[in-house]
């Protein structure tokens, strides 16, 4: 192998992530239907999919299957489509999926703090978590080393598998192990209050290459490994003991032609036609999110009602499209979020809404593609108002589908998109109501002449840094940095 040369021909890339990109159900019939699911993780690693070498996809399959002959029949469709299938049992995904990553991690890396109501069996169930969190990672293990030839290149994916790579460079040292985080990385202020800090961070640190989203989360994850576990910091990653593990930033893209494709669509033209027909004479603003606290779903409504008690002649001329995808539908502050959603939807559209018109549309669903890209394509402005979001791809995916319009986005200043998007984005605080209201209105009043320049901007940036850049400079990295791993060994 030589330094610099990239992926070779016959070498295959495994791409480990906690669930894999379809949910599989079961026909009359006793086959297996495999459907696409939604998320910034799936749309992300669709693209890596197609690259010029073979890639496998190991990952949890969404159901729940006894060992016999329905597990085989369900992992030889999988194995067709080159997903690995990773058997959990219940109770280890509610533990393993909804406790310890859910309801610890994903959290903290989003600055929530953990649990404060302390209840007296909260000391044991962060311990049942925490175990289910190794048993989880240990059965990724396995599976990913049945499949394992010697020149691969595996790349683990997210907050889900931070074990991971410790656990398969015990197993074998001289694997090419990457690891990439898709949600922010705190400031070791907060990453300090995990109770296991210690062993996370050591085993992410066995990789060859960490990657984050931004140069921001990169420094924090350094800061916790020299404040937390006392090594050495410099500007390629950590040191321990005169052996670096490099980290740097690596900041995720979509795959624009899937876009522009869609937009030539017939389906999708007859859609655009449509919603133009439906919205006519009014302007339209949407928002696109799974059903998560870290979107900031509340507080973009808060921002819109404020905006129209502000300004009520636009009540009949404005229609908010908001799009919440269900997600996690079986952990309570979900389900309380849901509900104090529809609660707000339902005082604005009662206060301003007339026989007519409702100003808030909103659904609890998760669209079809080309619906989405139909409502991407028509709407003026996009609100994304994350309270943290790693990147956010929903924003770019607005930005390509506006190439006509020029439509505006309005971008909160804490997803990682802020740092990309922010020279044509209007960037806000969404703590700030009176701000959000103000960008709401700078959108809705923009010159065509600042709003064809900001979008030129965002277009450029969105078509030249694409998520096949993101992976390519991923994996050619990854590469580059084992070779010098092991030429360092060997001296
Ligand atoms: C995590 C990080 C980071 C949404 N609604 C529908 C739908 N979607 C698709 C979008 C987009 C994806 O889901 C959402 O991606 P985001 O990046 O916005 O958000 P997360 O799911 O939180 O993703 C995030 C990402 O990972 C990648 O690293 O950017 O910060 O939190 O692609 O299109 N798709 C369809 N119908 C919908 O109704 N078909």
């Amino acid at each position: 192998v030589e330094v610099g040369t990239g992926p070779n021909e016959d070498q295959r890339l495994l791409v480990v992530a906690n669930r894999l990109p379809v949910s599989a159900q079961k026909t009359k019939h006793g086959s297996w239907d495999l459907q696409m699911t939604a998320g910034g993780l799936v749309s992300a690693l669709r693209g890596v999919q197609q690259q010029s070498f073979e890639a496998l996809w190991v990952g949890w399959p969404g159901v729940n299957v006894e060992i016999g002959k329905d597990q085989q029949t369900l992992t030889d469709a999988l194995r067709q489509q080159h997903y690995v299938p990773v058997y959990l049992n219940p109770s280890l995904v509610d533990l393993h999926y909804n406790g310890f990553c859910n309801s610890v991690l994903w959290q903290l890396f989003h600055y929530v703090p953990l649990n404060t109501e302390s209840k007296l069996s909260e000391t044991k169930t962060l311990q049942k978590q925490w175990a289910a969190y190794q048993a989880a990672n240990h059965a990724f293990a396995e599976a990913v080393l049945k499949v394992h030839r010697p020149g691969d290149v595996v790349w683990v994916q997210d907050y889900h598998l931070m074990l991971l790579p410790g656990i398969l460079k015990t197993r074998v040292p001289d694997m090419k192990v990457g690891w990439f985080l898709h949600t922010p990385f705190p400031s070791s202020e907060i990453y300090r209050a995990l109770p296991v800090r210690e062993e996370v961070l050591k085993a992410v640190l066995k990789s060859d290459l960490i990657g984050f989203h931004t140069y921001d989360y990169a420094r924090h994850f350094v800061s916790a490994c020299t404040r937390i576990l006392g090594l050495e910091g410099t500007p390629e990653g950590v040191e321990d003991n005169g052996l670096l593990t490099r980290v740097a930033a690596f900041p995720i893209g979509i795959d624009p032609d899937r876009f522009k494709e869609a937009l030539g669509k017939a389906d999708v033209k007859a859609h655009i036609a449509q919603l133009r027909q439906r919205y006519a004479g009014r302007k339209v603003m949407l928002g696109v999110d799974r059903l998560d606290m870290i979107k900031g779903i509340p507080q973009k409504l808060l921002a819109f009602e404020k905006f129209l008690e502000e300004h009520p002649e636009w009540a009949d001329k404005l229609q908010l499209v908001q799009i919440a995808v269900p997600s996690r539908v079986d952990v309570p502050e979900y389900q309380r979020l849901r509900s104090m959603v529809h609660q707000v939807v339902g005082r604005i559209n009662g206060a301003y809404g007339t026989l007519t018109h409702l100003p808030i549309h909103h659904l609890d669903k998760q669209l079809p593609f080309h619906e989405l890209c139909a409502l991407y394509a028509v709407t003026d402005v996009a609100l994304v108002t994350s309270l943290r979001d790693g990147m956010n791809l929903v924003s770019y995916e607005y930005v390509a589908c506006q190439r006509d319009n020029a439509g505006v986005l309005v971008l909160s200043e804490f997803a990682g998109a802020a740092q990309s998007l922010g020279a044509g984005a209007i960037l806000v605080n969404p703590w700030n109501v009176t701000d959000m209201a103000n960008a709401i209105e700078h959108a809705l009043t923009m010159s065509n002449e600042e709003r064809r320049e900001r979008h030129r901007q965002n277009y450029h940036h969105v078509t030249h840094h694409t998520v096949q850049t993101w992976a390519d400079v991923f994996i050619t990295e990854l590469n580059d940095t084992h070779v010098e791993a092991e030429l360092r060994t060997k001296h």
